[in-house]
Formats: structure tokens, C-alpha cells, sequence
């Protein structure tokens, strides 16, 4: 069971995330547990403030660590806090060797940072990790947050059943998935590939192995270099092997 602590500006923008996702899913099924806190619930002043200008000038507001100290402090009220994450375009990318890290994980707090920054005492003293979803700006952390704990909701183990596991699909192995299709076998004037319709098992796995490596190669070659993951090198025998054929 994963409980995952948020502290946002904005949980309205959470709603419709958190009732029809995998999150919810996981939700349901007891693995995961989602709880908002509105940052503005920590403050004392009549205006309720959670940002001030920088010290030193410049544009843009910066969020004050008091507020954000006092909302990690009342779950950790709660002991056990075991990572304070931090969503900014100035973490570690999130990968899925990174989600399957937080999937482990018994109650961590995920802080969206706004504006401009967020007072560099939060980093120094609360944060335990940083994460960006990638080399773009957003205005905000909450869409990262989201994509954060949707990735980590498909690992919580009891989330994804073994007959749609995630054991085969892109990224779990450093690998892009093949093409799939569905009905009908011929719309407009495409066909499917024969094979898939053939009722050849093995001519479809083997059709699938070669798609998986040649997209791999066209599209994300990087994934196929450099990686020395345990297992990796196994894995990459039996799908060639598969795909080129061993007879
Ligand atoms: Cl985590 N936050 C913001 N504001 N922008 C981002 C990001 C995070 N990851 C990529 N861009």
C-alpha cells in the first residue's frame, strides 16, 4: 500500500485525474492512496499568501517555505515519510526504473512547486528527490505530479493484472512495443499484416520480436546501446534469437 501525500496550489486540478485513472484503479484495489493538501490551508495571514518576491530582484514570485515546511510537517505527523519529492523542471527525468523505485514505497509527499521557484530551503531541507518529466517548461507541477503517480500506479504491485502485465511493454525492457491491430482485418483498402490473421502463433511472435528491435532501432536507438541493466542482456538473447530465428 502506497500513500501518496500532494501538496498543490490547485487540487481542483485533480479531480477528474484522480476519478477515472489507473490511480483510481489502484485506488480501489487498496494499493495506492492519493491525499490532497491545499497549500493555502498553511498559512496565517489575512491574504493567505504562499509567495513573495526574490530577494535580490528579478521577475517572478517565489513560494515561501513556511507554508510548505507546515504541510509536510502535518504528514509527517503521520511517521514514516520515506521520500519528499519535489516536481521541478530542475529534477532527475523520470524514467520507469525511477517509478518502479516509488512503486515500492509504503507514504511519500509529492510538493508541485509554481511560479518561478520555490524558496531553496525547501530543496536543502525538506525535498529528498527531484523530479521533471522532461526538457520542457510547464507553469506548474501539478501536471508532472500527475504523470508521476499515474507511472507509479501501474507498478504498485495488485494494480495491473498479470493478463495485461507490464512485463512486455515499452521501457519495461528498453524496448518499443510492436504494431498492433484490430478489427477490421481490411478498412478503406488496408490490410493488416497477413501473419496476424494467419493463425501462425509462432509466425506472430516471431513478427512481433522483429518489429519490437527494428522500430527500436529506427526510433530509439539510445535504448539499445549502453543499457546494463540486470537481465537486459538475457532479455535482448531470447528476443533476437526469436526474431532472427536459431534454425
Ligand atoms: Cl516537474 N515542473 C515544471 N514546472 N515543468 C516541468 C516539469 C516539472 N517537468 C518538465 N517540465
Amino acid at each position: 500500500m502506497l500513500e501518496a501525500h500532494v501538496i498543490t496550489l490547485f487540487p481542483d486540478m485533480f479531480e477528474s485525474f484522480l476519478s477515472c485513472s489507473f490511480v483510481e484503479r489502484a485506488q480501489k484495489k487498496q494499493a495506492m492512496s492519493v491525499i490532497l493538501h491545499n497549500l493555502r490551508d498553511f498559512t496565517h495571514d489575512k491574504h493567505n499568501s504562499v509567495d513573495d518576491e526574490p530577494f535580490g530582484g528579478g521577475p517572478g514570485m517565489v513560494l515561501m517555505p513556511g507554508p510548505i515546511f507546515e504541510a509536510a510537517e502535518s504528514i509527517s505527523e503521520s511517521p514514516d515519510v520515506e521520500s519528499v519529492v519535489l516536481m521541478t523542471p530542475q529534477g532527475a527525468l523520470l524514467t520507469q526504473d525511477r517509478a518502479a523505485e516509488f512503486a515500492q514505497k509504503k507514504r511519500i509527499i509529492v510538493i508541485c512547486g509554481r511560479y518561478e521557484g520555490v524558496d531553496e530551503r525547501v530543496r536543502e531541507y525538506l525535498v529528498t528527490d527531484e523530479v521533471s518529466i522532461g526538457d520542457y517548461v510547464l507553469a506548474g507541477g501539478e501536471l508532472p505530479a500527475m504523470v508521476f503517480l499515474e507511472a507509479i500506479s501501474r507498478l504498485v504491485p495488485g494494480v495491473v493484472g498479470c493478463e495485461e502485465s507490464t512485463f512486455d511493454e515499452s521501457h519495461s525492457f528498453a524496448m518499443l512495443e510492436y504494431p498492433q491491430y484490430t478489427r477490421p482485418a481490411k478498412f478503406r483498402s488496408w490490410k493488416v499484416p497477413k501473419v496476424l490473421v494467419s493463425g501462425d502463433h509462432e509466425g506472430v511472435r516471431r513478427w512481433r520480436a522483429r518489429q519490437s528491435l527494428l522500430r527500436t532501432f529506427l526510433r530509439r536507438p539510445d535504448l539499445l546501446c549502453g543499457v546494463q541493466k540486470d537481465g537486459f542482456r538475457e532479455e535482448m538473447r531470447i528476443r533476437l534469437t526469436l526474431a532472427l530465428g536459431d534454425n
